[in-house]
């Protein structure tokens, strides 16, 4: 078949294009390697900033993530002794809500019927031909019988294992890449939370987090070495862990149930650069991970697929090359902003293996600086709710 664009991967970022597209009237078509269910089963992000939010809005997806997503004015941090607020709404005028990953997706698989955006499910064995030129073209399997797409642009949304990002030559591109000493073990369970703000947590055994999905639901984290498995971790040892490291003021809020879902995920800093190669422009995990600590990964994907929306639409519009070739550098340019506070949010609540008497000193007296100062908790708050596009 012939179309316009050729989304790789059908997550959060492949689905978003495919709808501002073809909103368009941008001819597109999108290759997810899973089932729709195996998607939605994944349980991942949880706090949408305004550019995500403002990209359902656009798309008039808006009315479930209105009536069922929370509005968070502030969260907490807290190392063993205090919790420190941060009052997002105050101190920026902003803040985020809290919606899963997993319904966004469902609202935008939803959609696709209604407004002729096709998804081919279980396109397997993915390749991509010709990035280089004008002329590229995706090949794939489907029940047994190989398909080609031909098309102007490819868009890798395939996530961090996909393999749009491994077409493009080693030779034009440079990885920047820290991994960190330990997972984060996501418990998710029908209990109400024990905060109704976000708590994220350095104590003395760990990090921890308490999130949330619902007034219902909850989600906690604790940070694990890379050699555990969740095995070792049956639902009542998590449970007394993170009343532990929430500590005595938090714990005898926390609701205990049964794991609905239980998984470590390793903690990664990467990006790959730049985020174009001839006509394969690359959104989201494709080329970058942040460590979930700063809650931005679904949200930088959300503002990649606005860069390239804009530069795709340009081109399709406009005949406005410059728009394309311009797209690197801007979605780069955001990503290294949350990549920073990504980082930098991960260094300072978590224990590191590597750390003595000193490193730990510098924490304490940065959370002892967070505390004291309006002008570091602004800089917390700004980036938390994300930066401008
Ligand atoms: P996804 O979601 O990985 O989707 C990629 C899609 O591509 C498909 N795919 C292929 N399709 C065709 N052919 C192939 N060969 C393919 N290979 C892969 C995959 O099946 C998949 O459907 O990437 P996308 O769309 O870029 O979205 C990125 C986000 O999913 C990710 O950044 C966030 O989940 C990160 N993240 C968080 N982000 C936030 O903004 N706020 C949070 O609070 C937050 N919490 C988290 C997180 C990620 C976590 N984990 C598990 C890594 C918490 C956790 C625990
Ligand atoms: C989540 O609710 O899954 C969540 C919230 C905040 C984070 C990471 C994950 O920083």
């Amino acid at each position: 078949m012939k179309t316009q664009v050729c989304i790789v991967g059908g997550g959060p970022a492949g689905l978003l294009l495919g709808h501002l597209l073809r909103a368009e009237g941008i001819d597109c078509i999108v290759l997810e390697r899973q089932t729709g269910d195996y998607v939605l089963g994944r349980i991942r992000a949880g706090v949408l900033e305004t550019v995500t939010v403002d990209l359902m809005v656009r798309l008039g997806l808006d009315a479930r993530l209105n009536a069922e997503g929370e509005p968070h004015d502030g969260f907490c941090l807290a190392d063993g002794e205090r919790l420190i607020r941060i009052d997002m709404k105050e101190l920026t005028g902003g803040h985020v809500v809290v919606y899963g990953q997993t319904e966004l997706t469902r609202d935008l698989m939803e959609a696709c019927e209604d407004r002729a955006l096709e998804v081919v499910y279980e396109a397997s064995d993915v390749a991509l031909h010709d990035i280089e030129s004008d002329t590229p073209y995706v090949t794939y399997l489907r029940g047994g019988a190989e398909q080609r797409v031909e098309c102007r642009f490819i868009v890798g949304c395939d996530g961090f294992h996909g393999p749009s990002r491994k077409a493009v030559p080693a030779s034009a591109s440079q990885e920047y890449e820290r991994e960190y000493p330990f997972g984060w073990l996501g418990i998710l369970a029908d209990v109400p939370p024990c905060n109704h703000e976000l708590i994220y947590a350095n104590h003395e055994r760990g990090f921890a987090l308490a999130s949330m999905r619902s007034a219902s639901r909850s989600r906690y984290y604790i940070d694990v070495p890379l050699t555990q498995s969740v095995e070792e971790w049956p639902d009542e040892r998590l449970w007394d862990e993170l009343a532990l490291r929430l500590g005595p003021d938090v714990a005898p809020n926390i609701t205990r149930g049964p794991a609905l879902e239980k998984s470590i995920a390793p903690l990664r800093s990467y990006v790959f650069a730049p985020m174009r190669h001839g006509s394969l422009l690359l959104c989201g995990d494709a080329a970058h991970i942040v460590p979930p600590t700063g809650a931005k990964g679904l949200n930088l994907a959300a503002s990649d697929v606005h860069y390239a929306a804009e530069a795709l639409i340009g081109y399709f519009r406009q005949a406005d090359n410059d728009a394309i070739a311009a797209y690197s550098d801007k979605a780069l340019a955001r990503v290294w902003k949350s990549e920073r506070f990504s980082w930098s949010l991960t260094n300072l609540m978590h224990r590191f293996p590597e750390h003595g008497p000193f490193e730990r000193a510098m924490q304490q007296a940065e959370l002892d600086y967070i505390a004291s100062s309006r002008a570091a908790q602004t800089a917390i708050a700004e980036n938390y709710i994300g930066l401008p596009v």
